[in-house]
């Protein structure tokens, strides 16, 4: 009954995802545009942008190319059925992410978001195993202070305590391994920590508790973006993967931030040099535009599945927008962007000079860690007793009234600004986040 609302913007109806509605609504924040590296305000402001939106516009706002591969898709072929039926756009772009994938990655599932791409991941782990006979093999390997999406197999093997924990009795059959935060010997750390590749060593107690031959899959984000990120210690990723592997248990790296060049090579299992069975990507695919996933796997995956009569369906598995045209579209303009504009080298180039900018933050008041890697960087702030997470949700707020847009979780300021970024936008942003952080209480 549009006609009642007392007025054409009332914000209630609207409930906001992760967003404190009540506060928000007292004092809205309006993006109107955008464009390259900054938002515009509804009350005319320029906002520099030092989250890429929601770790997923690496390309920056608003870039033509994106932009007209869209209008062009919808006006030529909107939709096409994803089951049964296909159109060129999805197979060029499977056939792109291929291309700059790590080497072991040949196939490509569509989804439409993280969480998406998570569960799908999730799913065919199980179903990978009992394809071979392996039917026993159903448990699911999370850690600590993961984030892998909102949905049911995502929260379960996830480790945000607030996600997970008045959704009740969640997915059977998960276990943790712990978190890769060791403060008392890695704070103010320039990129990967020294200490603590051992605690991926917990991963062999915890096999050793379940029996190998009950778990299908380990998930881990390659580095732990949501939670406040966590990196991983030298030696770790490699670790998990000569344990999973001498288990037959797949690894599956959740990608959904790492993806699309953020640390400065098209994924983290490059960055590392670790490659895992399955990959977990979204964000980045499609420069945030669209909403869209996907999920790559390794032939080995794949190909368990390709048995049995041709004319039956080999998964039953998918979306009704898995590949959508519009957003396949999107996603081929949006790895043309990143090539030709050389983004995931710009990010390894600019990496030092961020993490420099970063770390002259260490001193400043509150300020009890830093951690980067790529073009992502963590400020941790000594929480305010008996008030945990105000102290940064003020900076927050203060930072967006002086034109710097970041994001926080719990008492950890998080930037990951699109790939497009120049050295005096890092200096705005961390000198801007400097003068918000000597006034905060
Ligand atoms: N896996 C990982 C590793 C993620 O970071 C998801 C899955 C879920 O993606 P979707 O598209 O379903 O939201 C994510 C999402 C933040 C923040 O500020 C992080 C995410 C989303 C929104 C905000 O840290 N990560």
């Amino acid at each position: 009954m549009a006609l009642d609302r007392k007025t054409p913007n009332d914000l209630n109806a609207f409930w906001m995802p992760f967003t404190a509605n009540r506060q928000f609504k007292k004092s809205p924040r309006m993006f109107v545009g955008a464009k390259d590296m900054h938002y515009t305000t509804s009350d005319g402001r320029q906002v520099l942008d030092g989250t890429a939106g929601l770790w997923c516009c690496n390309a920056g706002h608003c870039r033509p190319k994106i932009t007209e591969a869209i209008q062009k898709q919808a006006a030529e072929l909107d939709y096409a059925p994803a089951f049964q039926m296909g159109h060129p756009a999805a197979f060029e772009l499977a056939n792109r992410i291929i291309d700059i994938a790590p080497e072991g990655m040949e196939h490509v599932f569509y989804t439409n978001s993280g969480s998406e791409s998570v569960e799908t991941a999730l799913k065919l782990a199980i179903a990978y195993h009992r394809a071979r006979g392996d039917g026993a093999r159903t448990r699911l390997i999370g850690r600590e202070r993961g984030y892998h999406g909102v949905n049911f197999g995502g929260i379960s093997v996830g480790g945000i305590v607030t996600n997970r924990k008045v959704f009740g009795p969640l997915v059977p059959g998960v276990d943790h391994m712990p978190h890769t935060h060791l403060p008392d010997q890695n704070a103010f750390t320039r990129g990967q920590p020294e200490n603590g590749a051992y605690l991926a060593d917990e991963l062999e107690r915890i096999v050793a508790l379940h029996g190998a031959e009950t778990i299908a899959a380990v998930i881990v984000e390659p580095m732990a973006g949501s939670t406040g990120v966590l990196l991983p210690p030298k030696g770790y990723l490699q670790k998990l993967r000569e344990i999973t592997k001498k288990h037959g248990i797949l690894l599956i790296f959740d990608e959904v931030i790492t993806g699309f060049g953020r640390l400065g090579a098209a994924f983290a299992a490059q960055h590392y040099g670790v490659t895992p069975d399955i990959m977990t990507t979204a964000k980045g695919l499609t420069n945030g535009v669209i909403p869209m996933g996907a999920v790559l796997t390794s032939a080995e995956v794949h190909d368990a599945f390709m048995n049995g009569p041709e004319h039956m369906i080999e998964l039953f598995h998918g979306y009704t927008y898995s590949g959508n045209p519009i957003a396949a579209a999107a996603g081929i303009a949006t790895l043309e962007t990143y090539k030709e504009e050389g983004l995931f080298e710009r990010a390894a180039e600019l990496a030092p000079y961020w993490e420099d900018a970063l770390h002259s933050l260490k001193g400043t008041r509150h300020v009890i860690d830093i951690r980067n890697e790529g073009l992502i960087g963590a400020v941790e702030l000594e929480p305010i007793a008996g008030e945990p997470t105000k102290r940064a949700f003020s900076a927050f707020l203060k930072a967006y009234e002086k034109g710097i847009l970041i994001r926080t979780t719990g008492d950890i300021i998080a930037m990951s600004p699109p790939l497009i970024i120049s050295k005096e936008q890092i200096d705005q942003l961390i000198g801007t986040l400097k003068e918000v952080l000597k006034t905060l209480d």
